[in-house]
């Protein structure tokens, strides 16, 4: 049995959970982290020696780092929509996997979700806040371009590049920030969002996280 620990709130355990939904793997869900606390719990830290959230327990694995949990998952059990056989093929979701860990969640989770929404007004560094406009508005026209008349960022289907990239779209879409004009972008949100585990896992409410700077 897999067993996902990590609070709903968390944007990382999303990924994860809503790759488990289009798996459809039977799993239990353990809420740790935040309110639910648990993190510096040895049996916790015997797990993920960070601390944090998402980790995974499958079998005798254990798995830390969201999109580490991605790739995991996909091998083991999303073959080959989720992990293409060919290294070749493979590759195109696994570097926009790595874009969105080095370029898109640094400047929209840690600069503008966490940055802007999550800091009290009276603490943010506007000029730093408005620079992470700037950088998120560039990525989104990035995407616009390349996604093109594509239903999904690579093509017909559903790939872990759009798992990784898409959970930030609920938030990005949802908060009163500048954007730019990205139509295809925002047509691939809406087909993310007729997805169950997309409507299930990633769009929750996430108001009580404003302002809060504390987990
Ligand atoms: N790079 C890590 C980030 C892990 C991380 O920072 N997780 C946050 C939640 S998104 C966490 O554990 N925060 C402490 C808490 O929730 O109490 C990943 O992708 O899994």
């Amino acid at each position: 049995m897999l067993t996902v620990y990590g609070r709903k709130s968390s944007y990382n355990l999303q990924k994860v959970m809503w790759l488990v939904a289009e798996l459809g793997l039977p799993h239990e869900h353990i809420e740790r982290g935040g309110d639910f606390g648990g993190l510096d719990a040895p049996t916790f830290l015997a797990m993920n020696p960070h601390g944090r959230v998402p980790v995974i327990k499958d079998g005798d694995t254990v798995v830390w780092e969201s999109q580490a949990i991605l790739r995991y998952l996909g091998a083991m059990y999303g073959r080959p929509q989720f992990w293409a056989e060919d290294a070749a093929t493979r590759s195109h979701p696994d570097r926009w996997l790595d874009w969105n860990a080095t370029s898109l969640q640094p400047d929209f989770l840690n600069g503008i979700f966490w940055g802007w929404y999550r800091t009290p007004a009276e603490k943010r560094n506007m000029s730093a806040v408005k620079a992470k406009f700037t950088a998120c508005s560039r990525h989104m026209m990035l995407l616009d371009r390349v996604i093109g008349d594509k239903p999904f960022l690579l093509g017909a289907e559903l790939t872990l590049a759009d798992i990784a990239i898409g959970t930030a779209f609920h938030r990005y879409f949802n908060m009163e920030i500048p954007r730019p004009d990205v139509p295809r972008v925002e047509d691939w949100h809406h087909r993310l969002q007729e997805r169950p585990g997309y409507r299930r896992h990633v769009m929750l409410p996430f108001a009580e996280l404003y302002g809060r700077l504390a987990y």
